[in-house]
């Protein structure tokens, strides 16, 4: 299903004047405030971010799946999906693949319909963390396994990731390890790190040069005693010993409770060794619910380390790839893409208000109530009609969401796939 330029349009006329007004009145009181209104808008325009293609289908847990109808059932109907993303947000143009969810049966047809649909391809994703029918079982881990074999076939596995995406034009590789012990003793600290870290400069060494290695870090699951790569820490070690275009990759749900991610951030920026970001939001632990929904303050505060460290030089604002990655069971997952886009838009816009000036004098000063005065008077702005502006200007609906149900989008997604397709992924 495909949404034309003009159907937006029309959509959009009726909210208009409602739009302009606020629009307005929240652009006077920025003049007001020293900010260049259409500088603002420009920067918004232009962040984009990648959608997983895991994502696109109703996600589950271990004790069920709802199926939601309508699911993209192979890789033309994701990228189908996430044309339909960016036509109503604008707020996306490329996705993340994994591997071997996603092979490419043609690479010409996928590539010339991502064309069409003015989609790239982000960072690509390799899996070694289930059994798919390969060889050697990845039960006992993959990359750091105690079996030179399995670990071969994983870093294999990594080097074929790494030619699709070259097919595909994409420019990075993500490295998520799910190995670990589940028991004390099971299996040996130091020597599951060191197979790592051999397995990975495989991998980094068979990267094209213009590639990044994006590498994750989790503490726990799915396994509870031990995971070989827990933390951001481990993750920068071994970055740092492949070579400068390995980086770590932030996965907001990846940290124990109450973690300082903000600090996280700008304690990888300082080194520039930040890759980019997995969105998503949780309560407990990798609960992968939408960006923003439980926790948008936190949000607000990684986006101010992540302006302010890019405004410092720190690390480059174009150096940090920008991914989703959450999965779900009782959400539409393209209603939940487009909150999570719009959360993302707005957290980044509040970020950019910030009086930077005044903080750091604040900070200077020891002015804490003034300094946490800086951070509310941005965070509690309603930003909401500039990142609409922005999304207009770029052609997006000015209510995704409202237009999404208004054109019953699910029911003719259904109506052309079925009840009970079901997306490969999780
Ligand atoms: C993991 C991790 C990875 C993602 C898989 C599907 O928890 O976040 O990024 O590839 O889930
Ligand atoms: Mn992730
Ligand atoms: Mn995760």
């Amino acid at each position: 299903m495909k949404l034309s330029l003009e159907k937006i349009k029309e959509f959009n006329s009726s909210s208009a004047q409602i739009h302009q007004d606020e629009l307005n009145h929240i652009s006077g009181r920025l003049i007001n405030d020293g900010f260049e209104v259409n500088e603002l808008i420009k920067k918004i325009r232009g962040f984009q971010i990648a959608v997983p293609s895991w994502a696109l289908g109703a996600g589950g847990t271990r004790f069920g799946r709802f199926g939601i109808g309508g699911e993209p059932r192979n890789l033309e109907e994701k990228l189908e999906d996430i044309g339909l993303l960016k036509s109503l947000t604008q707020k996306t143009d490329s996705v993340s693949l994994h591997i071997p969810w996603d092979i490419p049966s043609d690479y010409t047809a996928i590539k010339s319909l991502a064309d069409e649909l003015g989609i790239s391809f982000d960072a690509m994703n390799s899996n070694t963390f289930q059994d798919y029918g390969q060889k050697e079982s990845y039960k006992l881990g993959s990359l750091g396994n105690a079996k030179k074999l399995v670990r071969d076939q994983a870093v294999a596995h990594n080097i074929e990731v790494i030619e699709i995406g070259k097919k595909l034009g994409s420019k990075g590789l993500t490295v998520w390890l799910a190995d670990g012990s589940n028991f004390p003793g099971q299996s040996s600290l130091r020597n599951a790190l060191q197979w790592t870290q051999e397995s990975l400069e495989e991998i980094y060494k068979s990267m094209p040069l213009d590639w990044k290695l994006l590498l994750e870090y989790k503490p726990y699951e799915p396994n509870f005693y031990h995971t070989i790569i827990p933390d951001w820490g481990t993750s920068s070690l071994l970055c740092k010993s492949l070579g400068d275009r390995a980086k770590v990759l932030v996965d907001l749900g990846h940290h124990l409770p109450n973690t300082n991610i903000e600090q996280i951030v700008a304690t990888l920026m300082y080194q520039d060794m930040l890759a980019g970001f997995h969105f998503n939001d949780s309560k407990y632990g990798d609960d992968d619910l939408t960006t923003g929904s439980i926790k948008p303050y936190q949000l607000f505060l990684i986006f101010c380390e992540l302006v302010s460290g890019s405004e410092d030089g720190a690390q480059a604002w174009e150096s940090i790839s920008w991914m989703i990655d959450a999965s779900h069971n009782t959400k539409d997952p393209l209603e939940d893409l487009m909150q999570a886009l719009e959360i993302i838009s707005i957290s980044y816009t509040k970020a950019l208000l910030v009086d930077r000036k005044k903080l750091t004098n604040c900070q200077l000063e020891g002015d804490v109530v003034g300094a946490q005065e800086c951070l509310q008077d941005a965070f509690q702005r309603d930003v909401r009609p500039l990142v609409r502006e922005a999304r207009l200007q770029n052609g997006g609906a000015s209510d995704p969401i409202l237009m999404y149900r208004k054109l019953a989008v699910r029911n003719h997604l259904i109506k052309d796939r079925g009840a009970d397709s079901r997306s490969t992924g999780l």
